[in-house]
């Protein structure tokens, strides 16, 4: 497969009939299945005895309720598709004649294009852009840097990369659609390039969605607005459940770190430099030679349970690296037993396949198969069992390191590689998740994977593989996680610091400060490079990262309510301002943090920017202004452009953080107001336990209104299943001559707080 090149929509053969649900292409016949759901939400399938015998998805989706038509899409006497909105204006249409081909057991769709359209979305992809026009790209999960070719590394995007969600979303003004393939093979789409490579094609130009094979099934959504689309496509995929509090905090990782030492090490130094930190992650050198589900007595002299007892009082968490391969050796009994009981992929002459990673020849777990992720569960159950907190499951694109991978087959040697491929990570995150539930069923899983595909949200956490130090990841991880979070992968973040190559402290600095509110916050690096730890930079550097490492764990409260607000409503963490403030083209540099943060970092290492605040007013963090428009701002060493959203209410855990101790109970509530009002409802729990389901939540409404000068504060509990907060204080950035809280007249304080920049003032009461 060439990963630059697709299928031409000149070499597919087109529907010369389309009737009562009865396509005729040629001599083939096949069925389609078109259906309609509520929220403007569409389903198009086509079936063929012959040429896709099963829907080969290993996680169905979750629609809403069938409805009967709206009316909204009609299908034409060739089989296009054309979907206009309710006022009856055409919002997308496939190309007449040419809605849907066939070529062998290819398939594509193909809608008109438009230059006034702007393309989104398409999950991980490394682009370094959010808008999305004129690529053409494939959906193909590889281990990228085993996969492309050295010379891509550094400065170069790599496509395709290691999770495949193949959505795009098409906006035309402020009107937000969505087309997903659900089609586990590989897919690929093109945005409108040019396929002569001349630029004289401009009239060639068309929206593809395509598969080299699968049941063709395209779901379409309409928006209209970016939150609606987002909203809907999350919940279709399935939304990410509220993970354990601690897997928000502050991960440190390095492809080095393997045993007790390391762990009390890092435990120690964390404590004394006052950095909050809940993950401690092992790679893979604390195996016993690399095979999975076993550690090295080297490395844990007196077993793992002996090592994490003795982390008991920071309370941090281990996290070991699981890889997929196992390896092959006579009498190592993982590989035995899967062998016994046939667990692994086959070849196409009916052995186990073999590939070649970490522990030399390597065999792979067939994760298509049930009865393999229950064998598989069972060897995660009891790692959950010894302590280990989460798990880390990395290679599983799968990575076979020089082995062309086509020969491994899945389902007892009955599926191509392409059927599963790019579900094998999925795969792998559901039967880690379950392994974990079997161990602690009433704590919530914390499972990171590398590869993935849509539904993977339901399973597990995304890094974005393998990085560069350098400014190109650093600003690309922007409008990569961004992406992700607006593809139905909300829960993700890069290695931050960069995990190839020695990175700087200028790098460091400014990844940490770009980064520090990402839904997942890992400092991770390869382990032949310059050691990243805080503490490896200097006075200042060690400084700058220790305090916004104590920002974030300021703003667990905060960041909870996302993840709280992901689950129930399906928004992603990060988003681009569009999806509160319609209009103007998607900024790659600048991204919100929920509904009242924006961040718009200096990440290529200027010391001035430019930065368009969309809406009116915001706070500005650093300087403790109101700020609005289109501003020319300085990027100081230790400061980062931070802004508050005017009428919002930030709850935050209180004072300066030093440890990772999160009582979700003992907040603080930051009220950014100019006037008006401004609402939250802050929902806390035990960030642990899957209780919130029955019940033991709590919701606290905070309501701020200010008129004139008075500034009135009313707090109600909507639900106190999880009982009272234990404490709670007020800032107020503004001027008020009077408070009211509660109906009581209060006197505040005049207290100085560092956010991002200088000490700034606030009332407090
Ligand atoms: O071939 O386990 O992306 O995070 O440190 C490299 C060693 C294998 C790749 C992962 C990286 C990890 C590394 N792994």
């Amino acid at each position: 497969m060439l990963f630059h090149k697709t299928p031409y929509a000149a070499n597919f053969r087109y529907p010369d009939r389309f009737k009562d649900g009865k396509i005729e292409i040629g001599n083939a016949t096949l069925y389609a299945e078109v259906q309609a759901y509520e929220g403007e939400i569409y389903h198009i399938q086509v079936v063929s005895d012959e040429l896709w015998t099963e829907d080969r998805n290993l996680v169905p989706l979750l629609p809403p309720a069938e409805i009967k038509g709206d009316g909204n899409l009609s299908v034409g006497d060739r089989f296009e598709l054309s979907l206009r909105d309710s006022k009856g204006k055409i919002l997308l249409e496939t190309i007449k004649g040419m809605g849907f081909g066939i070529c062998g057991k290819q398939s594509i769709f193909t809608f008109a294009y438009d230059k006034k359209m702007r393309f989104y979305g398409m999950g991980e992809k490394t682009f370094g852009r959010m808008e999305l026009s004129h690529i053409r790209s494939r959906f193909w999960n590889v281990d990228a840097l085993g996969d492309h070719p050295g010379q891509v590394w550094g400065e170069h995007s790599a496509d395709p990369y290691y999770v495949s969600v193949p959505y795009l979303i098409v906006r035309q003004g402020n009107t937000y659609l969505g087309l997903l393939l659900h089609n586990p093979y590989e897919t690929w789409v093109d945005t409108g390039t040019d396929p002569s490579f001349f630029g004289t094609e401009d009239q060639n130009r068309k929206i593809v969605l395509g598969a080299e094979d699968g049941m063709p099934s395209l779901w379409i959504i309409v928006g209209p607005s970016l939150a609606g689309l987002t909203r809907k496509l999350q919940k279709l995929v399935g939304v990410t459940p509220r993970p354990p509090l601690w897997s928000l905090g502050y991960h440190q990782c390095r492809w080095e770190y393997k045993g007790e030492q390391h762990l009390l090490d890092l435990d120690q130094r964390m404590t004394k430099h006052q950095i909050p930190n809940d993950g401690l992650w092992l790679d893979i050198d604390y195996m016993e030679g690399y095979r999975v589900f076993t550690y090295s007595k080297d490395a844990f002299p007196k077993g793992v349970p002996a090592t994490l007892s003795k982390l008991q009082c920071s309370g941090r968490k281990v996290v070991p690296i699981i890889d997929p391969g196992v390896k092959l050796e006579k009498g190592f009994p993982m590989y035995e037993e899967g062998l016994k009981e046939g667990h692994f992929c086959l070849a196409p002459e009916g052995h186990p396949f073999v590939g070649f990673v970490w522990p030399g020849e390597t065999v792979f777990p067939d994760f298509s198969k049930a009865s393999v992720r229950e064998w598989w569960a069972g060897y995660c159950r009891s790692f959950r069992e010894q302590g280990f907190a989460g798990a880390w499951v990395d290679m599983n694109d799968p990575s076979t390191g020089a082995v062309d991978p086509y020969a491994m087959l899945f389902n007892d040697g009955k599926w191509s590689h392409g059927a599963f491929r790019n579900q094998y990570a999925l795969g792998m995150q559901m039967a880690t998740r379950d392994g974990f539930l079997k161990a602690r069923p009433n704590e919530r899983p914390f499972v990171l994977s590398r590869s993935g595909y849509t539904g993977t949200s339901r399973f597990a956490a995304i890094w974005t593989g393998d990085n560069v130090s350098n400014r190109f990841y650093l600003k690309g991880s922007i409008t990569c996680s961004v992406s992700l979070g607006l593809s139905g992968i909300p829960f993700n973040g890069p290695d931050v610091g960069g995990f190839m190559n020695d990175t700087t402290e200028e790098i460091m600095v400014d990844w940490v400060k770009s980064g520090f509110l990402f839904p997942f916050f890992r400092n991770h690096s390869g382990g032949s490079h310059r050691r990243q730890e805080p503490w490896t930079f200097s006075k200042r550097g060690l400084g700058i990262i220790t305090h916004y490492t104590q920002l974030r764990y300021k703003l667990l409260p905060y960041l909870y309510q996302l993840f709280v607000a992901q689950e129930r409503d399906g928004d992603p963490i990060l988003r681009p301002a569009q999806y509160h403030f319609p209009g103007g083209e998607m900024a790659d540099d600048m991204f919100m943090v929920g509904p009242s943060i924006l961040q718009a970092p200096c990440n290529d290492g200027t010391s001035k920017r430019q930065v368009k605040l969309p809406g009116k007013e915001w706070f500005d963090a650093r300087w403790g202004k109101w700020v609005s428009g289109n501003l020319k701002v300085e990027c100081g060493p230790i400061d980062t452009p931070l802004y508050f959203a005017d009428k919002s209410i930030v709850p935050t855990l209180p004072g300066v953080r030093t440890d990772n101790s999160k009582d979700l109970r003992g907040v603080e509530f930051h009220i950014f107001l100019k006037d008006g009002g401004a609402e939250i409802q802050y929902t806390f729990d035990d960030g642990q336990t899957f209780d919130y389901q029955t019940g033991k939540e709590s919701v606290l409404e905070v309501r701020a209104m200010l008129r004139n000068g008075a500034l009135k504060v009313d707090t109600r509990l909507l639900n106190e299943g999880f009982g009272n907060l234990k404490s709670a204080k007020f800032f107020f950035y503004g001027d008020a001559t009077e408070i009211l809280l509660n109906g009581g007249v209060v006197k505040p304080k005049r207290e100085k707080i560092v956010w991002t920049g200088l000490p700034i003032s606030a009332l407090t009461f």
